[in-house]
């Protein structure tokens, strides 16, 4: 074995040792005939690298990239098998191919070429999410609403949440639909997690100013009951009960701007800003386990969004 092969293998070992302990259950797990594969990629935002990066799940080593993606926020899976992901740099959502990472045009954008506004008061998107109903919904940060789409085409159909409804300063990239049927949206300026009906209407702040000392609110995910809430500037993952109830803090991460729970482990990974990737942190006691995504990894750069690609 040559020098150079034995100091690579080393090396893999020393920065990874967490990746093999995970690795070993995962592939035991997988070995089972009833249970589901592991997901294939983690996919990562990169605001300042304007891509969407990909990297293989269970080692964090760097695949393809979207690219360009200019200003990337949110990433979702559409019912068409397409990733549908916020340009906020352009104010247009993209489609891209999840197997190729191909980005393949946009999906909602102005045309400059007709007098018609096809994005319709669209400013700095950073949250694309489907409703139940199939339309696409798009928080517009710099105007303070959330806009309505076509599902399947695109087209605008006017303004979902108004200006400002219910105290609304900078929807932000966790804008998602609960297990209720109510539009969670962070409101990033203002500290606080406000709720909308079905059409549109303000019900009320799911977590009001501060609670639980909740500060810059980036990002919200719903497990086991509980939502699980990023509160950016204070480096706090803060848990909530499904009544808005403040529980406590969960996790302690710099500057978390986006969290997703791993489908089949339930560890939680949490994009950091500041850090410029992403940990794995323990699902059931908060405990930070390693780099999943180590800083700049493949060139990443503004991490900003975390996506499980099954
Ligand atoms: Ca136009
Ligand atoms: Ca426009």
């Amino acid at each position: 074995m040559a020098p150079t092969t034995v100091f690579s293998l080393l090396t893999v070992l020393a920065v990874a040792p967490v990746l093999y302990a995970q690795q070993l259950p995962l592939q035991n797990f997988a070995a089972g005939p009833s249970v589901p594969r592991t997901p294939g990629r983690i996919l990562v935002s990169g605001f300042g690298s304007n891509s969407v990066h990909a990297y293989r799940a269970w080692d964090g080593s760097p695949r393809r990239r979207a690219s360009p993606v200019a200003g990337a926020q949110s990433i979702v899976l559409g019912a068409d098998g397409l990733l549908y992901v916020c340009a906020e740099g352009i104010d247009q959502i993209l489609r891209v191919d999840p197997e190729t990472m191909s980005v393949l045009g946009p999906f909602v954008a102005d045309d400059p070429l007709t007098p018609a506004d096809e994005n319709g008061p669209l400013n700095g998107p950073t949250s694309a999410t489907f409703g139940p109903a199939g339309d696409l919904f798009v928080a517009s940060f710099e105007n303070d609403q959330v806009l309505r789409f076509d599902g399947q085409t695109g087209a605008y159909e006017g303004v979902f949440v108004a200006p400002g409804l219910g105290g609304l300063n900078g929807p932000d990239a966790g804008t998602k639909f609960g297990p209720d049927g109510l539009l969670y949206v962070p409101s990033f300026w203002n500290d606080r997690v406000l709720r909308y009906d079905s059409t549109g209407q303000f019900v009320d702040e799911f977590v009001a100013f501060r609670e639980g000392n909740l500060r810059r609110p980036r990002d919200l995910v719903f497990h086991a009951g509980h939502w699980y809430v990023a509160s950016s500037s204070t480096g706090r993952i803060l848990r909530f009960d499904a009544a808005g109830n403040f529980i406590d803090n969960f996790a302690t991460v710099n500057q978390p701007y986006s969290l997703a729970f791993h489908p089949m482990n339930q560890d939680l990974y949490v994009v950091s800003l500041s850090d410029n990737g992403v940990y794995r942190i323990d699902g059931r006691t908060g405990t930070v386990l390693a780099a999943a995504v180590t800083s700049g990894s493949g060139g990443l750069s503004g991490s900003v969004y975390v996506f499980f690609l099954p």
